[in-house]
């Protein structure tokens, strides 16, 4: 298979001080010296003349960097042009590359993509990459680099490396059954084969139950559920300090569920209103209800405004006594609020922090995103399997799962659309 080589601009857009374009792929060195005339040793620096390779007009001059495969980002020969940040210097560098033969464009991602392929990087890092460009914060950096740095992929190759050890003990105590009738010996082995199988699932079994990812990266729900007119949009608005639910004194008011993007002691939050839950003829407000009911049952946090006997079963569910100004006291439980005279706001926020906190990993952890924890919990599925069974055969087959599964956390199995969605979420020139 001939890669194309392929080039981009790889930083923001112009105009800018610099521009840094990059070329990769098996013709970027030859790429490189049509417009830059000879490169510097790899890995250094030069400032060159670019030129037009055909009309040898002076186009910039420039900083070129050279790289050689495999020791480059992407793996393959590598050519950086760092220019002035105009932008006709910019198209103007672009078109000369686009001149050249064999040269094209980059897709979105696509220099990752090939970090990927020529196995540079790792799917859980290239994950890491695309989160790393995408964070906002300080707690999203560093939880994003801790996994771009392949912290996951370094844990992955420990657990891979035991399990294909348990794997050959599987083979080897198949073939000792085969010749050998020694039962005692057989008893033995198959005994430490499913505590060692049990002992890696629960090992897998921890790292599921730590913070994800996605509380971190999305903010941790917090939905705002209740009964119509219970006052759930004001505490909304009083919440974010803004007037950004509608508020009347008609039960079912608000219909479709309202976002509000907040940072509570630095904890990142989704606050959500929704639709007052009850039986209703009306289609619209049927919808919602239907709608608030799915929101509870995917919050992270739920704040209730009911009555406490009836709060939905929820893991995390904080009970509102609202309109505490015009209301009898609140029953034992539940934090007293209200969202005219700001009553017991603190109270509550610091309730929401607390639990919104203990959902969010620590600094530095490793956290796992959804498609992560889906294929370790597999590999830990098969490996619990083999842990509980007397049968080697069928022991072998779930550690040959649990491999698998492994595969697919690591992109080196099954993954095409998981590659495609990836990968369009990089920007050009990335
Ligand atoms: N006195 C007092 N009135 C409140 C308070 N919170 C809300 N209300 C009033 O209660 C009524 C309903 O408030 P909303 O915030 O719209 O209630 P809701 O739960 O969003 O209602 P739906 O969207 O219809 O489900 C309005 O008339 C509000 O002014 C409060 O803390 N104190
Ligand atoms: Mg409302």
């Amino acid at each position: 298979m001939t890669e194309d080589t392929i080039f981009a601009l790889s930083s923001g857009r112009p105009p800018a001080a610099i521009s840094v374009i990059r070329v990769t792929g098996p013709q970027a060195h030859e790429a490189g010296n049509a417009v830059a005339g000879e490169l510097p040793e790899a890995r250094s620096a030069a400032v060159r003349e670019l030129r037009h390779p055909a009309t040898r007009e002076l186009l910039d001059e420039a900083l070129v960097l050279r790289f050689d495969a495999p020791a480059s980002s992407t793996g393959e020969d590598v050519v950086e042009l760092h220019c002035h940040g105009g932008r006709a210097v910019v198209d103007a560098v672009i078109a000369a590359l686009s001149g050249l033969d064999g040269l094209r464009p980059a897709e979105p991602g696509e220099f990752t993509r090939r970090a990927f392929e020529n196995a540079r990087i790792d799917l859980t890092e290239a994950e890491g990459l695309a989160d790393l460009i995408e964070a906002e914060t300080e707690s999203q950096r560093k939880a994003a680099l801790a996994t771009a740095e392949g912290g996951l992929r370094k844990q992955v190759e420990r657990w891979q490396e035991a399990l294909l050890a348990l794997s050959a003990r599987a083979e080897r105590a198949i073939d000792y059954v085969d010749d050998d009738d020694d039962d005692h010996h057989d008893a033995e082995a198959k005994l430490a084969l499913n505590r060692d199988c049990g002992a890696l699932a629960s090992e897998l079994q921890e790292w599921l139950a730590r913070p994800r990812a996605e509380p971190l990266k999305d903010g941790v729900r917090v939905v705002v559920a209740g009964p119509p007119n219970a006052g759930k949009s004001s505490l909304l608005n009083a919440i974010a300090g803004q007037e950004r639910a509608i508020v009347t004194d008609v039960p079912g008011t608000t219909r479709d569920h309202i976002e509000v993007p907040l940072a509570l002691a630095g904890i990142p939050v989704l606050l959500t209103d929704t639709a007052g839950l009850r039986e209703t003829g009306d289609a619209v407000e049927a919808i919602g209800v239907s709608r608030a009911a799915a929101l509870v049952e995917a919050a992270d946090v739920l704040l209730w405004l009911g009555e406490p006997e009836e709060t939905p079963a929820h893991p995390r569910a904080i009970k509102v006594h609202a309109k505490a100004d015009v209301r009898a006291p609140a029953p034992r439980g539940s934090v007293a609020v209200s969202a005219l005279t700001g009553e017991g706001l603190k109270t509550l926020l610091e309730e929401v922090a607390t639990v919104a906190r203990s959902l969010l990993p620590s600094e530095d952890a490793i956290a796992l995103n959804r498609r992560q924890a889906r294929h370790i919990g597999e590999a830990a599925a098969a490996l619990a399997a083999s842990a509980g069974t007397q049968d080697l055969v069928i022991a072998a087959d779930e550690l040959r799962q649990a491999r698998s599964a492994f595969d697919r956390l690591t992109g080196r199995a099954g993954v095409k659309d998981v590659l495609d969605a990836l990968f369009s979420r990089f920007c050009l020139g990335k």
